[in-house]
């Protein structure tokens, strides 16, 4: 798989709604960074972006949300290992249209290792009764699609890290090593994710070897 310019072992593809937080959970991913309210330009297309993985390299693709970009989010999604189907915990719309974008990873790339991201979690603490989209529905679609589902909060970067890892588990299995968070940053706060569907698989090889983990 060569992405930009550079192979990569990993293609995890990142889709959902407008404004559900896909490029803040990859400016965190990637940089450990929230960009301000308002300050980041809504995408056009796709952006890419490279993160090392524990002697692997991930290639992160961020898709334009809009209804209109299907159709380019179903080219991005062909070939990838894994995808982020990410909704706006305090968003009922966002979380329809994840159920129809995992379809669509569905079909661009049948072996794929899905996670469904609940995004914005912070929007809800302290506070259960702004929750619009209950954790148990999504748990539900999660566990009735055989995928993963974490929430998370790119703001507050609770989760975020934690998900790119159990993604990247699942799909090289093998790979042993420390934790995708920059050593740099503090733990800010216990993760949040709730991990479902996973199966543990054994194979012995001496070099990466993806894994179809949720096929
Ligand atoms: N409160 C909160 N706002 C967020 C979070 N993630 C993204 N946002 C905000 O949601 C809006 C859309 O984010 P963006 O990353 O551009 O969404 P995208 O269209 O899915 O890429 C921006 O105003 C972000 O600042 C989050 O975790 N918490
Ligand atoms: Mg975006």
């Amino acid at each position: 798989m060569d992405e930009g310019g550079r192979k990569a072992d990993l293609k995890l593809v990142l889709v959902g709604h407008a404004a559900v937080g896909k490029t803040a959970i990859v400016t965190r991913l990637v940089k450990d960074m929230f960009v301000a309210d308002g300050s980041a330009a809504p995408t056009i297309g796709a952006s890419f972006a490279m993160k090392e993985w524990r002697g692997l390299f991930a290639a992160i693709w961020d898709t334009a949300g809009a209804e209109r970009y299907a159709p380019l989010s179903s080219f991005y999604l062909r070939r990838a290992n894994a995808a982020f189907v990410v909704y706006d915990v305090t968003d009922e719309d966002s979380f329809k249209r994840a159920e129809e974008l995992w379809s669509l990873v569905e079909e661009s790339s049948p072996d794929c290792c899905v996670v469904l991201i609940g995004n914005k979690m912070d929007l809800v603490e302290g506070d259960p009764a702004k929750v619009v989209v209950q954790p148990e529905r999504a748990r539900g679609l999660a566990q009735q699609r055989g995928g993963m589902f974490f929430e998370v909060s790119a703001l507050r970067s609770t989760g975020i890290f934690e998900s790119f890892d159990a993604v990247c588990s699942k799909v090289f299995p093998d790979q042993k090593g420390g934790s995708s968070r920059p050593k740099t940053t503090q733990q800010q706060s216990r993760p949040s994710g709730v991990v479902l569907g996973m199966r543990s698989t054994s194979d012995a090889g001496d070099t990466p070897k993806a894994n179809n983990c949720c096929g």
